[in-house]
C-alpha cells in the first residue's frame, strides 16, 4: 500500500471527528435565538460573605462582568447565591464560569427558578442539576425539559461546600407585560374577556407603555384595537379602566376630547398608533394587560 493510500482515510476519520465534536460544542451551548439577560443591573445575594484581606467576595461579584473577580460563601451545611431579575423571565440556560481553585466544586448543586425568593417555596422548580466542578471552565446548563419562567435565579447547594461564582451569564426573554388577543369583540365584550383570562383591558400611562402597546397592536388582523380607556358621558371626561386619569394621550389631532356617550378609545394598529373614538358596538382585536 502506498503511504497516501493508509492517510487518506485517516484523514478523513479526523475530519468526521472535527465535525462532531463541533457539533457537541454547539449542541452544549444554549438552543440560539435566545439573547443574553444584562445582569450587572440586576440584585444578588447569598447565604454568607466570605471576607478576606478586607475584601467582601459578595453576590454581586459573580455578575459585575468581570471574569477576574468572584462570589464566595463560608462553609454551611447549605449554602446558596440568588439573583433577583427584577421582572418575570423565560430562562433558556444558565452559564458558569469559574476560575482553576482548589476548593471550587459545585458537582451536586441545583439551580433553581421561582417566582419568589425561597428556595423551597412551590412556585420554585429546577432547572438543572450541576454534574460539573465548574473549575476552570465556562460550563452551560440547559434547563431540563425546556426554559422556565422565573424572576429569581438560584444556585443552591445542599451538600456542605462552598458557592463560588466568578462569572454568571444566563440567555432567556422577558415577558412582556401586554398580549393582543386576536378576536373580534365588542369594547365590553373585550373588558370581560381580559378581566376573566388575564388582568384587565390596557390601560396606557406613560409613552414607554404606548410604546410596547403599539408594537403589540402590529400584530392585529383589525384596524384598531381596543384600550380600556371609555368616556363617562354624564361628566364628560376620559377615565381608564383602572380607575387612572389620562395624564398622558396620544389623540389623532382631529379627534375632539368631547364625545357622544357609548364611546371608547380604540389604538390605531399602524402608524404611530394614535387614538381615535370609536362606537362601543364597534368588534375589533384588543389588548389585555397580563
Ligand atoms: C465588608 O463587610 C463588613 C461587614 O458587613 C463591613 O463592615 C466592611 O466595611 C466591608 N468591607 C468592604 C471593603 O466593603
Ligand atoms: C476573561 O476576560 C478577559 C477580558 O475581558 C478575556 O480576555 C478572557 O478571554 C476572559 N477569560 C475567559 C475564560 O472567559
Ligand atoms: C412564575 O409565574 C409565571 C406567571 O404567573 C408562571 O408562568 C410561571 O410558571 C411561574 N414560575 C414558577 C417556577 O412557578
Ligand atoms: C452532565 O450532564 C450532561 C447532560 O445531562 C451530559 O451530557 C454530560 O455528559 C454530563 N457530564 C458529566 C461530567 O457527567
Ligand atoms: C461563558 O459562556 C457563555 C455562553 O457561551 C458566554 O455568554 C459567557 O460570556 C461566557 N463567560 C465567560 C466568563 O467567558
Ligand atoms: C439535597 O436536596 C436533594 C433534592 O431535593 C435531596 O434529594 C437530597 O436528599 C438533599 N441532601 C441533603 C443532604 O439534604
Ligand atoms: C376580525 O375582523 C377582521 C376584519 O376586520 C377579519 O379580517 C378577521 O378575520 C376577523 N377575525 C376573526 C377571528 O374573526
Ligand atoms: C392609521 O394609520 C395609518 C398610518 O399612519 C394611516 O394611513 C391611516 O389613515 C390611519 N387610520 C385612520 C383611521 O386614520
Ligand atoms: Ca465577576
Amino acid at each position: 500500500k502506498t503511504r497516501s493510500e493508509v492517510l487518506l482515510p485517516l484523514f478523513f476519520f479526523f475530519l468526521f471527528f472535527v465535525f462532531l465534536t463541533l457539533l457537541s460544542l454547539t449542541s452544549s451551548g444554549c438552543s440560539p435565538g435566545w439573547e443574553t439577560i444584562k445582569l450587572d443591573d440586576k440584585v444578588a445575594f447569598q447565604s454568607s460573605v466570605y471576607t478576606a484581606s478586607g475584601v467582601n467576595y459578595t453576590a454581586d461579584r459573580a455578575l459585575d462582568g468581570d471574569n477576574t473577580t468572584g462570589s464566595h460563601t463560608v462553609p454551611q451545611p447549605i449554602s446558596w447565591w440568588t439573583v433577583d431579575l427584577l421582572g418575570l423571565y423565560e430562562i433558556s440556560c444558565i452559564s458558569i464560569y469559574n476560575v482553576n481553585q482548589d476548593n471550587i466544586d459545585l458537582r451536586g448543586a441545583r439551580i433553581l427558578i421561582g417566582n419568589s425568593s425561597e428556595r423551597n417555596a412551590a412556585d420554585t422548580t429546577e432547572c438543572a442539576t450541576i454534574n460539573t466542578t465548574t473549575k476552570g471552565e465556562n460550563n452551560t446548563f440547559n434547563c431540563e425539559n425546556g426554559p422556565k419562567w422565573g424572576r429569581y435565579v438560584t444556585v443552591y447547594k445542599n451538600t456542605s461546600g462552598l458557592v463560588i461564582l466568578c462569572e454568571v451569564t444566563m440567555k432567556g426573554r422577558k415577558k412582556e407585560p401586554f398580549k393582543l388577543i386576536k378576536e373580534n369583540k365588542t369594547w365590553e365584550d373585550a373588558l370581560y374577556h381580559c378581566r376573566e383570562e388575564h388582568m384587565d383591558l390596557v390601560s396606557i400611562l406613560d409613552k414607554e407603555t404606548q410604546g410596547w402597546v403599539g408594537l403589540e397592536a402590529q400584530k392585529a388582523d383589525t384596524p384598531f384595537v381596543w384600550l380600556g380607556l371609555q368616556y363617562i358621558c354624564g361628566f364628560g371626561f376620559w377615565i381608564w379602566v383602572n380607575d387612572q386619569c389620562v395624564f398622558f394621550d396620544q389623540w389623532a389631532p382631529d379627534e375632539t376630547r368631547t364625545a357622544v356617550c357609548s364611546t371608547r378609545a380604540a389604538m390605531n394598529t399602524s402608524g404611530n398608533h394614535l387614538w381615535y373614538k370609536k362606537s362601543v358596538y364597534d368588534k375589533y382585536n384588543f389588548i389585555c394587560a397580563v
